[in-house]
């Protein structure tokens, strides 16, 4: 390469949504869909229950365990650091990281139980900055209608309640045009192009000529 020019970096996709708004099924998807057209993507998830925060995660998300309020708080937000030198490494290589809930969800279901709003957000300031959030809208109990809802701990149909509403504000506070609502309450393919639509237009636009950001 000449001097000063960069490579076009990945883009770093991030889904948001309530609990079974398919969220697994669209990063799933997306990956593939890129990756057959010829865009190297991976994907990421968090929790990541595999690494070592994410054992303990797990134990509290499956009501093996109770934790305080601020000791999961901030392994969530460890699991992320545990994983955001690999996601930044991947961007940097031009790789597109597709990711599975992340601060968002941090900040979402710690905020509801009554931590304030700036505390939840601190241990999270830094990590890697999504270029563009999709958030699956679903209502509650839709989402309740599907498969395996129930067994862990915030699977209860007033907490997605509350935590819709967590998600409506922290919608505001991203940067303009960062923060995607897409209608979830349809067909997996339907959902998925227009996923698709959006990732297309980021990975198309200036950004990806610019450094990631915090
Ligand atoms: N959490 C998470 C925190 O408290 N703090 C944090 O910092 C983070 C990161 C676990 C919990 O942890 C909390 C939030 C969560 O409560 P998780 O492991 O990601 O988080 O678990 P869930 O988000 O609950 O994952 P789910 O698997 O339940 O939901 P998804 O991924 O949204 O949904 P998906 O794709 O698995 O689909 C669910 C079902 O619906 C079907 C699928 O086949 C599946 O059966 N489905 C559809 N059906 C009809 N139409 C469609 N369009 C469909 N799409 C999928
Ligand atoms: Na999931």
């Amino acid at each position: 390469l000449a001097a000063g020019a960069r490579q076009r970096r990945g883009a770093f996709i991030v889904f948001e949504g309530l609990d079974r708004s398919g969220k697994s099924t669209q990063v799933a998807r997306l990956v593939q869909q890129l990756n057959e057209r010829g865009v190297k993507a991976v994907a990421a998830r968090f929790p990541d229950r595999t690494l070592t925060t994410g054992k303990m995660i797990d134990s509290y998300l499956s009501q093996k365990a109770d934790l305080d309020d601020r000791a999961i708080h901030l392994l969530f937000s460890a699991n992320r650091w545990e994983r955001a030198n690999q996601i930044l490494e991947d961007l940097n290589r031009g790789t597109t990281v597709v990711c599975d809930r992340y601060a968002f969800s941090g900040i979402a279901f710690s905020a509801i139980k009554g931590l304030s709003w700036s505390w939840c957000r601190a241990p999270d300031i830094g990590l890697p900055a999504p270029d563009l959030v999709l958030f699956l809208r679903i209502s509650p109990s839709a989402a309740q209608s599907r498969g395996g809802f129930g067994d862990e701990r915030y699977e209860k149909t007033e907490v997605q309640q509350r935590v819709k509403g967590a998600f409506k504000r922290l919608g505001e506070s991203v940067e303009e045009g960062k923060w995607v609502e897409l209608e979830a309450d349809r067909g997996v393919d339907e959902v998925g192009q227009e996923v698709l639509r959006r990732v297309e237009e980021v990975l198309q636009g200036a950004g990806m000529d610019k450094e990631v950001g915090k």
